[in-house]
């Protein structure tokens, strides 16, 4: 196979000219493909074979020890002018970053095959679909791309058609985290990955188009590409609505989006549309319309069980690639609090010892399909996407964020998406458990200046009068022993129901400097052993911390300089003053 698309057939003549691959593999995205490159991987130990009577098509795959998370040190935007990468990004010179990477290419596909891989981030139908393709020399890449987006022929149709598509360039390399970079080029429409065989670093579709480099794209034409999930609710009455929610990584954006109904919340359904990324479109009505580009879900699997996410437990039975996880003595996978089993093995394939730490590593992942899971929406396979009631932005937050609130207006609830903080986690390298801020948990990810993205936001005001409403959720409230205050999981839905019921303007709040708060008794408890204390605790204000908090956001975009819109410092401003 190879392309009637000329600059896509002198691209990849270019690519293995440069590389030196021994093969190349111009892949279709077949279930025979598929096979038949798992086939391979077993034999040259890439992928190891889990137990078949109870995990039938699932294989574990092992990573370097010095390559298990995205490296946002090691992360570019490499835009023509430094200014449009912004503070938000490590940014180089596109040429220099462009000899440096060239030489690590040079040659890198010795010994190897080169796969092509064509893919569409969107059903292959959507108006708002774009399409990719990326060269890899990694099976592992390949396998769970066809997995993670709609890979392969239809999507090679698509390119031909339209002549447009991202350029990415992955190589392993040698696995050297000395030899790593993950480069975009968003003026070019092109990334190039080296070092790693990591997910976020090295599924192109993902992190590094369907966010770094379409948030760019959307900038200039006029949409978002946001680190959110999808999620319908429907009532017993069949009210349908749909969330996006945007939390960082490894905050519970995949438990949302699968969300399991409390016992007492009979008739009510939770589906899933996506699990963690959005690209919202305004329709010709002026409602924000949202597609999941993605189709499977790419889940850390720790803590994944039976009470916190039924779905996904069930979900990964199955057709699942594990990366990083523990292994039973019978060769089942295992990861920390999945509640049955014990680890033979470590993730990282050692005898398990406790002294070695966790059996899976805390950033272990799963890749399934998203048709896998129960709770499956088949809108997520509609060309028009959904229409969005509600943006919620959220952060893991010990202190200070209530369990939720709703902003004042647009305006207001871009300040209260930029402001968004949280504690760090496995998902990426470096210290864990540090409160950073995270603006629309979309710091490691929005591929130009945080200034220009958040003007952009704005102007959606100018744009619709239908436009969803903006909340903030912390399901990660705790008291002063360490314990968490919500029971958070299912019960979430308890506050997702008061979201939406705001948006139907159906239930009480009171307005206070930072938004519209609920009263205890608007949010429903029924059947939850909450003492009243703790309700309060959960939607309490403290002022002097809001204050503080404030001046720190207050800080933290001034440093964006002259670029940063002088509205969203006014938004913050009035509500310093309405803390009093
Ligand atoms: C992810 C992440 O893998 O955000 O989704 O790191
Ligand atoms: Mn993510």
């Amino acid at each position: 196979m190879t392309t009637k698309n000329a600059p896509l057939q002198q691209w990849t003549d270019e690519v293995a000219a440069l590389t030196k691959p021994d093969k190349i593999h111009w892949c279709d995205g077949s279930e025979a493909e598929y096979n038949q490159l798992v086939e391979q991987m077993l034999v040259t130990g890439d992928l190891l074979k889990l137990r078949a009577a109870t995990y039938p098509h699932c294989y574990l795959h092992r990573s370097d020890p010095s390559d298990v998370a995205r490296v946002e040190h090691l992360t570019y935007v490499c835009s023509e002018n430094e200014e449009d990468a912004g503070p938000n990004n490590n940014w180089m010179d596109p040429s220099e970053a462009h000899q440096k990477i060239n030489k690590l290419f040079d040659g890198c596909m010795q010994g190897r095959t080169m796969y092509v891989v064509p893919y569409c981030m969107g059903p292959i139908k959507s108006p708002y679909a774009r399409c990719g393709v990326e060269i890899t020399d990694s099976a592992y890449v390949v396998i769970n791309m066809r997995l993670m987006t709609r890979m392969g022929q239809a999507a090679l149709d698509r390119i031909e058609r339209e002549g447009q598509f991202v350029r990415g360039l992955h190589s392993i390399g040698d696995l050297d985290p000395e030899r790593r970079f993950i480069m975009h080029f968003p003026e070019e429409l092109s990334i190039q990955s080296f070092g790693s065989g990591y997910g976020g670093n090295a599924l192109l579709g993902k992190k590094c188009h369907a966010l770094r480099i379409a948030s760019w794209q959307g900038h200039r034409e006029g949409w978002l590409a946001e680190h959110m999930l999808i999620v319908e609710v429907e009532s017993p009455e069949g009210e349908k609505h749909y969330l996006a929610a945007a939390f960082p990584s490894a905050c519970g954006k995949t438990n949302l989006a699968m969300l399991i109904p409390p016992k007492s919340y009979k008739g009510w359904k939770v589906r899933t549309l996506g699990d963690d990324i959005a690209w919202l479109h305004l329709d010709a009505t002026g409602r924000l319309r949202a597609i999941n580009p993605e189709s499977g879900y790419f889940g850390v699997v720790p803590g994944t069980n039976e009470k916190t996410n039924r779905n996904a437990y069930e979900m990964i039975r199955h057709d699942t690639i594990f990366t990083n996880v523990g292994v039973t003595s019978d060769n089942e996978p295992w990861w920390e609090d999945k509640q049955d089993g014990e680890p033979a093995t470590d993730w990282q394939g050692r005898p398990y010892a406790a002294a070695n730490g966790p059996a899976a590593h805390p950033n272990s992942r799963f890749t399934v399909s998203a048709a896998q899971n129960p709770g499956y929406s088949p809108l997520a396979d509609d060309p028009g996407g959904v229409p969005i009631s509600a943006i919620i932005f959220g952060g893991r937050r010990r202190e200070v964020a209530p369990l939720v609130y709703q902003s004042k207006d647009w305006k207001h609830g871009v300040l209260v998406g930029a402001g968004v903080a949280s504690e760090t986690t496995a998902a990426a390298a470096g210290q864990i458990g540090v409160t950073r801020r995270d603006p629309m948990a979309m710091k490691p990810f929005c591929g130009y200046n945080f200034a220009d993205y958040w003007s952009h936001w704005l102007s959606f005001a100018e744009k619709s009068e239908s436009l969803p409403k903006i909340f903030h959720v912390n399901w990660f409230r705790q008291d002063s022993d360490g314990n968490f205050l919500w029971p958070g999981f299912g019960d979430n839905l308890r506050v997702l129901r008061w979201i939406i019921d705001r948006c139907e303007g159906r239930s009480g709040a009171t307005e206070t400097a930072i938004g519209y708060l609920p009263s205890p008794g608007d949010i429903d408890i029924s059947g939850l052993d909450l003492e009243p204390s703790t309700m309060e605790a959960l939607l309490n204000l403290d002022k002097e911390q809001w204050r503080q908090e404030m001046q720190e956001i207050g800080k933290y975009l001034e440093a964006y300089g002259s670029r940063l819109p002088q509205e969203l410092l006014e938004q913050q401003r009035a509500v310093l003053k309405d803390l009093g």
